[in-house]
């Protein structure tokens, strides 16, 4: 006979999941109990709240490709972890969420922490279905360790995305007596069990178009990420000479220093990448939904254009517009799979030369990285300057996490990735509060590699617990602090409300949590901050005091709606 908790464990350790992220609470504190003193499987992370433990296993997943569990007691992993939830869901990102419903020995008549959605209590399962892949409910142990599996299972396979197992008090508290039956996968073996395919069909027409092409481009979205793609979207770029724009949350898909990076496209895009791409005649889209927001509404990339979309899941194909030739498939395989028969189909050397040398001459002409402004060091300090100078000064190595407003827009166009795989944004829902925790979720997927979150102060506010945490997980925060919602506050014009606050010494705050805290008011002290505060390999927050007047709406291609920023 074993515990629910332990045999849940175990179904966690064979499925090669490394860490529990959450806060113990409720039934769920059988399971945390079952990792104590445990050698090998997953061990558990405390976060300081389950906003921040769902927000950390996204960024781990897309750190790593592999998920992590988020687990606590029900009301609250489901509540607390819902904002985290919402942009793995609408991001792709597998997050498995264990919670319990709290319903010890009363299930008509709940007491105050159920959350079965019986009379007098929430419902946990409806909330999770509305922001989910896959919700089980487990009345037994059987059904928890199977719910589990499965849950384990289908976040990983296909399009990934958050599922999540919620576990009735009595399953539990219960010893494991039956055999749960045959497993959804063998112990040690990928749960993903397989990747969809596109047909050989498929692929030889995509390399048609290819071929056919004047002028194509690739659009390379997150599902390059994903599949960890980075390499062969490179090399295919090079071998057919294409340029490569990134969607916002594809940038990174290609360093932005490579010679065929254009930049990001889309609303807050870059003007280069923007004119390269409508200019197109044919676009490679591998792994991006193609939204309003990343086509400016569907025109840079348009319907005049012949399109190929490579994509894991089918619903996402044709949704903004019309493809062409559809290959389903993990990005990464499909990639090769277009490389093997490149050779048959490739433009002639000289024209792959000219395309190159045409992208060299029209990145090199353009004058947006040039920008006085990005080197004018000034008190307060420019926020394009605050996003150049990390770009500059950030070592090499470094993982960058993104939050939401003014301040994401000035680091996607002017902090130019130096790495693939390097930037992290949560551009989904694109919620502030984000970067801090995603920060920590990175580091721990990447611990000898520094991470580095970028927020508002804004954002700031809403994820201070997670320097709590960046005493275990060293991360450095740099906070945009404008003293108010900037994003907000500039679209309000001269009728500002509810939207500016007092001045907060950020850096203060985080020699509190006995972190470094550096608060930079002069632009020309901002890059020694960066480098103490990546030298010490401690926990640090960089406090810039930023100027509010400029606006990164001044390089807004066109406006999707005033609300979808
Ligand atoms: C959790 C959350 N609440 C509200 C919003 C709507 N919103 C978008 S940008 C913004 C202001 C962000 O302020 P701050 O974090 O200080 O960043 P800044 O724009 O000043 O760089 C708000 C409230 C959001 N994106 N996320």
């Amino acid at each position: 006979m074993t515990a629910t908790g332990e045999y849940l464990v175990e179904v966690l350790a064979d499925a090669g999941i490394e860490h529990v992220i959450g806060v113990p609470g409720g039934g769920t504190r059988m399971t945390y109990t079952a990792m104590h003193g445990r050698k090998g499987g997953p061990q558990p992370v405390l976060a300081r709240h389950e906003h921040g433990a769902a927000v950390m296993a996204d960024a781990y997943a897309r750190a790593t490709g592999r998920p992590a569990v988020i687990m606590g007691q029900g009301a609250f992993i489901v509540a607390n972890g819902a904002f985290g939830l919402m942009e793995a869901l609408t991001s792709s990102s597998p997050v498995i969420l264990v919670g319990d419903f709290s319903d010890a020995g009363l299930t008509p008549r709940p007491v105050a922490q159920s959350v079965t959605g019986d009379w007098g209590s929430p419902d946990a399962v409806a909330m999770l279905r509305g922001m989910t892949k896959y919700t089980a409910v487990a009345s037994t142990p059987t059904e928890a360790v199977v719910g589990l599996q499965l849950a384990i299972k289908h976040a990983v396979s296909g399009c990934p995305g958050p599922t999540a197992l919620m576990i009735k008090s009595a399953a539990l508290s219960a010893e494991l007596t039956e055999d749960p039956g045959p497993p959804v996968y063998l112990a040690g073996n990928d749960p993903r069990l397989s990747l969809p395919l596109p047909s050989a069909g498929q692929v030889e027409k995509a390399l048609q178009v290819l071929s056919e092409a004047r002028n194509p481009v690739i659009v390379a979205g997150k599902g390059v990420h994903n599949a960890f793609a980075h390499a062969e979207l490179r090399t295919l770029a090079e071998r057919w000479g294409l340029p490569v724009a990134t969607t916002y949350k594809g940038k990174s898909a290609i360093p932005e220093t490579h010679p065929l990076a254009v930049g990001m496209v889309g609303i807050y895009g870059h003007p280069v990448a923007n004119e390269l791409v409508r200019q197109a005649d044919v676009v490679l889209v591998v792994g991006s939904k193609l939204r309003s927001k990343d086509t400016s509404n569907w025109s840079v990339v348009h319907r005049q254009q012949r399109i190929i979309q490579i994509d894991i899941e089918t619903l996402n194909t044709g949704w903004a517009l019309p493809a062409e030739v559809t290959l389903i498939g993990d990005a990464r395989t499909v990639l090769e799979q277009i490389l093997a028969g490149s050779d048959r189909f490739a433009a002639s050397s000289d024209l792959i030369e000219a395309r190159k040398a045409r992208v060299g001459e029209v990145v090199s002409a353009d004058t947006f990285h040039r920008d006085p402004a990005l080197y004018d060091d000034t008190t307060p300090v420019l926020p394009q300057r605050v996003a150049r100078v990390l770009e500059e000064h950030l070592h090499p190595s470094t993982n960058i996490s993104l939050d939401a407003g003014n301040n994401r827009v000035w680091m996607g166009l002017f902090c130019r990735a130096q790495r693939a795989h390097s930037l992290f944004a949560p551009g989904g829902l694109s919620g502030m509060g984000w970067a801090m925790p995603a920060a920590l979720g990175v580091k721990l997927a990447r611990p000898d590699e520094p991470s580095v979150a970028v927020t508002g102060d804004g954002g700031f506010m809403m994820s201070v617990h997670a320097l709590a945490t960046a005493a275990d997980l060293p991360t450095v925060t740099v906070v945009f602090n404008d003293s108010g919602l900037g994003m907000v506050r500039q679209h309000q014009g001269d009728r500002i409300i509810a939207s500016s606050f007092p001045d907060v010494d950020h850096a203060a705050i985080a020699r509190g949590f006995g972190l470094a805290g550096f608060r930079v008011t002069h632009g020309k002290d901002l890059p020694e901050a960066i480098r103490a505060a990546q030298s010490l390999g401690t926990g640090a927050v960089i406090d810039v005091v930023i100027d509010d007047g400029p606006s990164p709406d001044v390089y807004r291609t066109q406006a999707v709606s005033a609300t979808e920023t």
